[in-house]
């Protein structure tokens, strides 16, 4: 007996190794499971060919089947089980994720979607296999959705868990050994979360809307023997702390690294981290990251012009990345960049300043790690810019599947002119060279004379990339 499927879709970058942890589906299932109910969860990331898996559970007298979805591809293939589900059985389909939380209603319409979770799902499932049981009513659950004479009903918000009330992670529910694998200097790494939300509201971010700028965190004890278990359990050697912003709390961090410290854990980890953060800490801190075993740090350094960094409400200035590089050097800790290109008003001279930081960062650095992006700005609802890319004559789509294109070679934005469009692609592809160690010179090169010539930098080795990525 299967009581609930859990079903995590896969997307357009479903080629990395090792595959991301499927946690909001571990967090969802691992609750289930402490209250007694046989879970499985299927993701597709791990088994592409899923149809006769899930037939076979779906005989098992499957209550639900949940999906889970953030905006974008995921919907096309998390549509593909809904449909596979309503062709084979009655069993009733719901959805939750980021894009299901941020348009429940409209998520709610589509004809094989029956319920969807908005926000944090461990207690509003089980609330609902309780009223599937009939033992509870429908319009009792906070954070439920459901339809009503083919009307959407959306139920008050949820409040937030604390999270030292969840039951611990039930890991039999994933097969971990897929999920571990080498990351930031380990070999054996693995990801833990331990807060949610965040207190910054960046314009282009969903934490605003979607944890209402909201930071929780799990006791320190409580994350400390999580690590144990890893350790114990997986022997880990590496991890990722997976959270909107691991740094909120600075005396919980540097509880957390004097801990690891004392506890004599010998992992090397990975977080990501923003640069007004790292620019007004200490070196003592500094120190202190390093000796407990930060390896790299990902940063949201976003644009090369103070214009934009303003417009998105970075609350950082070009001049504050420089320096943190400078000062993450010092400390040996590897640095990644984020940037995005793309944004409403962003005029050639901020995208030409843009690439003249990237080429600062990666000069005369011994730790430059690699740069992400620049990806294309994407009006996700819910966040500051989506209401200034209406004004701008974005047309959001009026059903779910018109989400599914919501990504760099569909996305349609009314600002991006077609040679716009060519040379964001052109500087993400020389992004990727940039990260072959025996070709970096020679793309470090073009960003030069793109920075101080406007030179365009073409990329005509893309198919060699392409050939290389596949290796
Ligand atoms: C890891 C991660 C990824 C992984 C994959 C994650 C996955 N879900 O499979 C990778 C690296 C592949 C990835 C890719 C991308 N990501 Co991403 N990612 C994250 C990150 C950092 C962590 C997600 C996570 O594990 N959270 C922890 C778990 C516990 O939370 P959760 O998933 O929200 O789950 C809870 C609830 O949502 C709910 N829930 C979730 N699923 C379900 C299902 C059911 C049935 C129920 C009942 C409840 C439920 O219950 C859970 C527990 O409370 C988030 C930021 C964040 N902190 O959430 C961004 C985030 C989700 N990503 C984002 C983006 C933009 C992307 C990209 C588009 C980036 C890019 N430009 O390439 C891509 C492509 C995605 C696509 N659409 O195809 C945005 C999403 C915006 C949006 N509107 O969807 C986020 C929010 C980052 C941000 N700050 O903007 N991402
Ligand atoms: S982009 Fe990062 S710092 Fe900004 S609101 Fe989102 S999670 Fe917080």
């Amino acid at each position: 007996m299967t009581d609930v499927i859990l079903f995590r879709p896969t997307f357009f970058n479903a080629q990395l190794k090792p595959p991301p942890i499927p946690w909001g589906l571990l967090y969802v299932g691992s609750s289930i499971a402490a209250r007694g109910y046989s879970v499985k969860i299927v993701d597709e990331l791990i088994h592409p060919d899923w149809r006769n898996l899930i037939l076979a559970e779906m005989k098992k007298k499957t209550l639900l089947i949940g999906i889970s979805s953030m905006t974008g591809k995921q919907i096309k293939y998390g549509l593909n089980l809904s449909a596979f589900v309503k062709e084979h059985s009655k069993i009733p389909v719901v959805w939750g994720g980021i894009h299901p939380s941020i348009f429940p209603e409209q998520t709610l319409m589509h004809k094989n979607i029956d319920y969807i979770v908005k926000g944090e799902g461990e207690e509003t499932i089980i609330e609902l296999i309780e009223s599937l049981e009939d033992k509870r009513e429908l319009e009792t659950i906070r954070g439920l959705g459901y339809k009503n004479n083919n009307n959407a009903v959306v139920n008050p918000d949820r409040f937030f868990t604390k999270l030292d009330d969840l039951p611990e992670l039930d890991y039999s529910l994933i097969n971990v050994d897929r999920y571990v694998g080498k990351r930031f200097g380990s070999q054996r790494s693995f990801e833990l979360c331990t807060s949610r939300g965040c207190p910054h509201q960046c314009a282009f971010c969903y934490n605003a809307n979607y944890n209402k700028c909201k930071w929780r965190s799990m006791s320190v004890d409580r994350i400390m023997d999580s690590l144990h278990e890893l350790i114990d359990q997986y022997e880990i050697d590496g991890l990722t702390w997976r959270e909107d912003n691991f740094f909120v709390d600075e005396k919980r961090v540097k509880e957390i690294a004097e801990r690891i410290i004392e506890e004599d854990i010998n992992i090397r980890w990975h977080a990501d981290c923003r640069i007004d953060d790292v620019y007004r800490y200490d070196d003592a801190f500094i120190k202190l990251l390093k000796k407990s075993g930060c390896h790299t740090l990902t940063l949201g350094a976003e644009s090369g012009s103070n214009r934009i960094l303003k417009k998105i409400k970075k609350g950082i200035t070009r001049d504050q990345i420089t320096l943190v590089k400078n000062k993450l050097n010092r400390y040996e800790i590897y640095q990644n960049y984020h940037f995005m290109m793309g944004l409403p008003d962003e005029s050639d001279k901020d995208i030409q300043k843009t690439v003249d930081l990237m080429y600062q960062l990666m000069s005369k650095n011994k730790f430059f790690g690699k740069i992400c992006g620049p990806s294309l700005y994407t009006p996700y609802p819910g966040t500051a810019l989506y209401e200034e890319s209406l004004l701008k004559d974005f047309n959001p789509p009026e059903s779910l599947e018109g989400w599914i294109d919501m990504d760099w070679y569909s996305l349609d934005l009314p600002w991006i002119t077609n040679q716009r469009r060519n040379i964001i692609e052109d500087i993400a592809w020389n992004v990727m060279g940039i990260g072959q160690k025996w070709v970096h010179h020679y793309f470090k090169w073009k960003f030069f004379l793109f920075a101080k010539y406007n030179f365009p930098i073409p990329c005509f080795e893309k198919k060699i990339y392409l050939k290389l990525r596949k290796n």
